[in-house]
């Protein structure tokens, strides 16, 4: 049988036929859907999601060291808070087979830098697999568990976001019956430290020469000769442009990216007269080509910053600007990131906007509080950080602001890695606030359940994490619980805690708009003859509010019902439509 499916859900399709039964992650665009899928459709699986990446694939090393078939997934950035046990899961190595599915996301789509994966295989010393369809993303997958098994390693599979979220044919094959492996005791192998990691050391580096010997022989790296004028070395999403833009090329095709197979590509550059290499991001092969002594064009023609195309492709490798089809001459229509009608943070935002605090933000749909017209927000870094920056501001500037330095971000992010920012802060006698901003779901990555939600990946009820109760429990004191539609109560909480001279949590806590179990009473309209045109509901910048020049209009096809808009209006000019 045959199946249009995404790349991620073929990655979930050929865990499920390699008989795994673990998987834990943690959301993140594009990786989402591998374990969302994995939930949704293949029970035999055990699903999670995990309060972090160290913690989603700590939990696929201990299956697997368990003896089971187990795969974690993330996307580029959660590998970085990953990387502590990835090192050394490399040294221990596994018992059932270890996949570890990273997404990267060249032209930051979703994502707030873009690294290049491939670079964490190398310095860790991990194989690494990269398809180029979902095809390839079930079948390589597949052989990543029997790699793993083969060379007693994790193996890494990357995509990038047109992988990822790309449909493509997939044959559908049965599941494989893996019966899991005896779990003998080994503390040389799985206790490192430094007496037993020195002896793993060793036990890497040969592993390391065998995969360099394999790579030149799996089939995954595949030679297509055609012209002998051109060659192009590729993988990934990479290879689909260059089949597009140069179909005379021969094209050497990796699927196994780390270890680069040497004899194929020495080989391979002397039987063609100029040789490329088209790859998104770093020049991850092209300097590994370079060192092997063979003359190859990259990067000094193809950009290091976001994603290749056939047409840049053809323009810079082939001198020629390729054909735009009729679908890619119409205009597409500018559609900026908005916080949705009803957004909860919104509330927030008009407070922070209106006090002029120093706020570090952090990441979710609030960050989209740095633009007009909320505009309230000063620093992003990355998940969490929020609280160590407005603690390290504080204690750099202190009462500089004349305020304390406000630190904001979601209950997801929090549980990811804000506590221990928190932590730090009663620990360092730091003064500042937190908000957390509690929506009830992880919101940005498309309503992920989280631990404070109290329901698993499965949507079953469990304990829920009782965020007021933690953050007394790590030492903070002064702790308070706000609707943030209630904008008076709320701002005068927010103005309260800033002058406090000891640290304190704000906890925000309204549902997401977009949960259906949030039922608000019914959509808004202007009143046009109380209206004075002010423009302080334009303030809160919700996108149902729509300035027409002449006059103020709420689209009722977006409002939802919220009455926020209401609360800032000064001359009860909005009210319920149709009454
Ligand atoms: C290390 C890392 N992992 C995952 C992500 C993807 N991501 C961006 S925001 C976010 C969570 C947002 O949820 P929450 O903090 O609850 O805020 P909300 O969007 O609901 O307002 C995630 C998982 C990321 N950017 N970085």
């Amino acid at each position: 049988m045959k199946k249009l499916m995404l790349g991620n859900e073929a990655v979930a399709r050929g865990a499920y036929e390699a008989g795994c039964t673990v998987a834990s992650a943690y959301p993140g665009t594009p990786s989402t859907e591998i374990t969302e899928t994995i939930a949704k459709e293949y029970n035999e699986i055990y699903s999670e999601w995990a309060p972090n990446e160290k913690v989603a694939m700590e939990v696929a090393i201990g299956a697997s060291f368990g003896g089971a078939r187990a795969i974690c997934a993330m996307k580029h950035v959660g590998l970085n808070v990953a990387a502590d046990p990835l090192f050394t899961v490399s040294y221990t190595g596994v018992n059932g087979g270890l996949v570890i599915m990273v997404a990267d996301d060249p032209g930051m789509h979703s994502s707030q830098n873009e690294q290049d994966s491939r670079n964490y295989a190398r310095a860790s010393k991990v194989p690494m697999l990269e398809p180029s369809d979902s095809q390839e993303c079930k079948d390589f997958v597949k052989k990543a568990f029997s790699i793993s098994e083969q060379f007693d390693t994790p193996v890494m599979v990357r995509l990038s976001t047109r992988i990822a979220h790309s449909q493509s044919i997939v044959e559908i094959n049965d599941k494989e019956d893996y019966k899991l492996k005896e779990y003998v005791k080994d503390a040389g192998k799985y206790v490192m430290m430094p007496a037993m990691a020195k002896k793993r050391h060793v036990a890497v580096e040969k592993r390391m020469a065998d995969l360099r010997g394999f790579s030149d022989t799996i089939a995954f790296n595949r030679l297509e000769m055609n012209s002998s004028e051109t060659g192009v070395i590729t993988s990934g999403i990479a290879y689909q442009y260059v089949k597009e833009a140069m179909p005379d090329a021969s094209v050497l095709k990796l699927g196994m990216v780390y270890p680069v197979p040497e004899k194929l590509i020495a080989d391979f550059a002397s039987r063609v007269k100029t040789l490329y290499v088209v790859e998104e991001l770093e020049p991850f092969f092209e300097e590994q080509i370079l060192k092997m002594g063979i003359k190859v064009i990259g990067k000094e023609k193809l950009p290091v910053i976001g994603e290749l195309s056939s047409k840049l492709i053809a323009e810079r490798l082939m001198g020629k600007a390729a054909e735009n089809s009729e679908a890619s001459k119409q205009p597409v229509p500018v559609r900026p990131p908005v916080m949705c009608p009803g957004c909860p943070h919104r509330g927030m935002f008009y407070v922070l906007k209106k006090l002029k605090l120093n706020v570090s933000g952090d990441i979710g749909c609030y960050t989209l509080g740095a633009l007009a017209p909320n505009e309230s927000i000063d620093t992003c870094v990355c998940m969490g950080a929020s609280i160590g920056v407005a603690h390290g501001m504080e204690k750099a500037r202190g009462a500089e602001f004349g305020k304390k330095t406000v630190a904001i971000l979601g209950d997801s992010t929090f549980i990811h890695s804000g506590i221990t920012g928190l932590i730090d802060i009663v620990y360092n006698k730091g003064n500042s606030t937190v908000l957390i901003l509690d929506n009830s779901i992880t919101g940005m990555t498309g309503h992920q359940q989280n631990p404070t939600t109290g329901f698993t990946i499965k949507g079953e009820p469990t304990k829920q994490v009782d965020l007021e109760l933690l953050c007394k429990a790590v030492g903070i004191e002064r702790v308070s619980v706000v609707d943030p539609f209630d904008i008076k109560e709320f701002e005068k909480v927010v103005k309260r805690e800033t002058a406090a001279d000891e640290p304190s949590v704000i906890i925000s806590q309204r549902p997401c708009a977009l949960l259906k179990n949030v039922r608000y009473e019914g959509v808004q309209e202007i009143n046009q003859d109380k209206c004075k045109k002010c423009r302080m509901c334009m303030k809160i910048g919700c996108p149902a509010i729509v300035d027409k020049g002449e006059h103020l209009q709420i689209d009722t096809a977006l409002c939802v019902g919220c009455k926020l808009c209401t609360k800032v209006c000064g001359f009860n000019a909005i009210e319920k439509a149709d009454k």
